[in-house]
């Protein structure tokens, strides 16, 4: 492809996700046991990694809503699956973290197995977004979650999170390091994206590549 038929690919694209995120977008379920999930319909796109790293806050930065979402600077928030329809096109669904939580052991545990049974098994999952916190380096519990998509043959891509808390240096060498991670497992997605939500880098970019698994937008 020329490279000016790839710049007009891509400004369609980054266009079709500023429609898309510009959409309505409200809380539809919270699922904390098996039976609580919602039924499934349209296209799911889910938020994981580990706590604190920032999932609530990036579906919030997508969205444009400060508060959509509820985040918190202790880790172990979100406690459930928390599932939002944006424009009646997609389902965003925000994940309870995994590693150290400010919970007893057993909640932990109850809500691990259930992020991870809806991990393995979502028919209408087309993407789950793996967010490692920029500052540092993938660590074995994400690892473990990337084998288990691979497993499971879910698709996934890692998504760098809080970048703003890094130096522009640092950047590339955060992006490389994720991106040969990328490289070792069969379901990742090679492009690794490099996103702050306090500050929006990357977010007009992200919202283009989810607008691109969205439902179709009905004719006007
Ligand atoms: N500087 C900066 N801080 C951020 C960014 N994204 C999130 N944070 C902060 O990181 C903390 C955790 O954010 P959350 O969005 O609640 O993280 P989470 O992954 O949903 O956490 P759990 O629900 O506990 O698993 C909060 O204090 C956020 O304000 C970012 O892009 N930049
Ligand atoms: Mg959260």
């Amino acid at each position: 492809m020329s490279d000016q038929a790839q710049s007009i690919e891509d400004a369609a694209a980054l266009e079709a996700g500023r429609k898309l995120f510009a959409s309505p977008c409200e809380f539809i379920a919270g699922a904390a046991s098996p039976e609580s999930l919602p039924p499934f319909s349209l296209p799911e796109v889910a938020f994981a990694g580990r706590s604190n790293v920032g999932k609530s806050s990036l579906v919030n930065a997508l969205t444009g809503r400060k508060t959509l979402a509820r985040t918190s600077s202790s880790p172990g928030h979100t406690r459930q699956l928390n599932f939002f329809d944006l424009g009646g096109r997609l389902i965003l669904v925000d994940l309870p973290g995994y590693g150290f939580a400010q919970a007893s052991k057993g909640q932990i545990a109850q809500w691990t197995s259930l992020a991870a049974d809806y991990l393995k098994g979502r028919p209408t999952l087309k993407r789950v977004l793996v967010l490692i916190d920029s500052r540092h380096a993938v660590k074995d519990k994400d690892e473990e979650t990337m084998t288990s998509l691979d497993k499971a043959a879910a698709s996934y891509q890692i998504v760098l999170t809080k970048v703003d808390q890094i130096k522009a240096a640092d950047r590339a060498k955060a992006i490389a390091a994720a991106t040969a991670v990328a490289a070792r497992h069969g379901a990742a997605h090679p492009v690794v994206l490099a996103t702050s939500s306090a500050k929006g880098d990357g977010i007009a970019e992200l919202r283009a590549s989810l607008a691109a698994l969205a439902d179709p937008a009905p004719p006007r």
